[in-house]
């Protein structure tokens, strides 16, 4: 990258060629292994077995539940499918209290299943649902909170088994982004009354597209693997209203070759994770967000803030530099399903209280790249590139500023 020539070439910005050539992505998928998953989809082809709980749906169930520490596992197509086969096979009714610091997802499937998703703030130190505030939209229409492990960082697990018990609600995890984390040495997937993992492309372990129940509830269990398959049992026997979220034996041969790589994916990112940590230590106005004491996380998300004050510059005007430089971020989850349609439009159904640490949070922070489709290298000259964007903020804030409206 001409960065690291000395003296240093002009920010894309202020007129400079962009430091990449290629955009660098978030969410780039990663692929260890092509060739094992090539053989285990050659495999699934020569036994003509392509769907329906076939040998790798199995065996990559069987992994998941082992990783997450839980009896069952029911892997799906997709986790919104997953989210949505999990809230109607545990009959919830009314509202369910959910935090607005996620991907619109999350609410959708509660929606989309007839349910009132409630939005609530965030504790702004963790990006997490804030229980506290959670408590206070509890109502006698509530029937369950979903909890999120936001960028893989665990939710106040032990706060909301209190308020679930305290209120007697049903307590499930939106848990797209966490295989692999744990919290107080328990890994992720075994909270709650069941969790919803995602293998989607974008996930540090993935399935092409796939998703997963993980429960230890026995009929909880039985009834999701019901609903995912068009509510029939054995015998194809209908037993109840049903959909179809199976996961296909190619997403599984995929979900299960990440899965065996999950330690090698895993040492990747914390690398990424370290060298951000030390390239952005001492970067004015950008702070990289840390896991808390008692969390082991998956690092699938590199998520730094900006405060606008001390960096000269505000969030998104330190991503227009950044794409600039062709390095394309994303702000998740900017600006919180609550001012998202169709949510917005109804604030007193859907958001009864006003949510500004959401608010404030999603104005301030960025993901960065990572995972395996990132070197090192391109970490450390990302680092760069935010010293000197954050160094030359006067100058970039008037360059940006100078651009049509429309490419700001
Ligand atoms: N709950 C939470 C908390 C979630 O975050 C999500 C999904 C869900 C539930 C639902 O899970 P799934 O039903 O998807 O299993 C992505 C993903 O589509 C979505 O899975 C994810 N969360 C969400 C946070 O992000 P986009 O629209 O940002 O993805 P997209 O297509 O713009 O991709 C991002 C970048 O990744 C691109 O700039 C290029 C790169 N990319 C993407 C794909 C798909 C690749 O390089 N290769 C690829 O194949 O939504």
């Amino acid at each position: 990258m001409p960065g690291t020539a000395f003296p240093a070439p002009a920010l894309a910005v202020l007129g400079g060629d962009p430091a990449f050539a290629e955009p660098l992505h978030v969410g780039r998928p990663n692929i260890p292994r092509p060739e094992r998953v090539l053989r285990r989809i050659r495999e699934a082809m020569d036994r003509r077995w392509l769907t329906h709980f076939g040998p790798l749906v199995r065996e990559f169930e069987a992994r998941l539940a082992e990783t997450a520490g839980v009896r069952h596992c029911v892997a799906v197509c997709n986790a919104t499918l997953g989210l949505q086969v999990l809230a109607r096979a545990a009959e919830l009714d009314g509202e369910v209290v959910l935090p607005s610091f996620t991907f619109v997802a999350t609410a959708h499937t509660l929606l989309w299943e007839g349910l009132t998703p409630v939005f609530c703030d965030i504790d702004e130190r963790t990006g997490n649902i804030d229980p506290d505030h959670a408590r206070r939209l509890v109502t006698e229409r509530t029937s369950a909170v979903l909890g999120v492990h936001l960028w893989g960082h665990p939710a106040p697990t032990e706060e909301l088994a209190r308020l679930a018990a305290d209120h007697e609600l049903a307590l499930f995890y939106d848990s797209a982004h966490a295989i692999g984390s744990a919290h107080a040495g328990r890994a992720v997937g075994g909270f709650g009354g069941a969790e919803v993992f995602s293998f989607h492309a974008t996930k540090f372990i993935n399935s092409f597209e796939g998703g997963a129940v993980v429960t230890d509830d026995d009929e909880l269990a039985e009834r999701v693997r019901l609903v995912h398959n068009y509510g029939r049992g054995d015998g194809a026997r209908v037993r109840s209203i049903g959909t179809n979220a199976k996961m296909t034996e190619v997403a599984a041969a995929m979900g299960l070759t990440c899965l065996e790589e999950m330690p090698a994916l895993l040492a990747v990112n914390r690398e990424h994770h370290e060298r951000y940590r030390e390239g952005l230590a001492d970067v004015p106005g950008v702070r990289l967000r840390e896991p808390g004491p008692a969390d082991r996380v998956n690092h699938q998300y590199v998520v730094i803030e900006v405060d606008a004050e001390a960096s000269g510059l505000d969030r998104d005007a330190v991503a227009a530099a950044l794409a600039a430089e062709n390095v394309l971020v994303r702000t998740h989850f900017h600006p919180g399903c609550h001012r998202t349609e169709p949510y917005l439009r109804e604030p007193r159904r859907f958001a009864p209280l006003p949510l500004p640490r959401t608010e404030a949070l999603g104005e301030r922070v960025i993901s960065l790249p990572t995972g395996t489709a990132v070197t090192g290298k391109e970490v450390s000259a990302v680092c760069a590139l935010l010293r000197r964007i954050v160094e030359h903020a006067p100058s970039v804030r008037r360059a940006l500023r100078a651009r049509p409206p429309a490419t700001r």
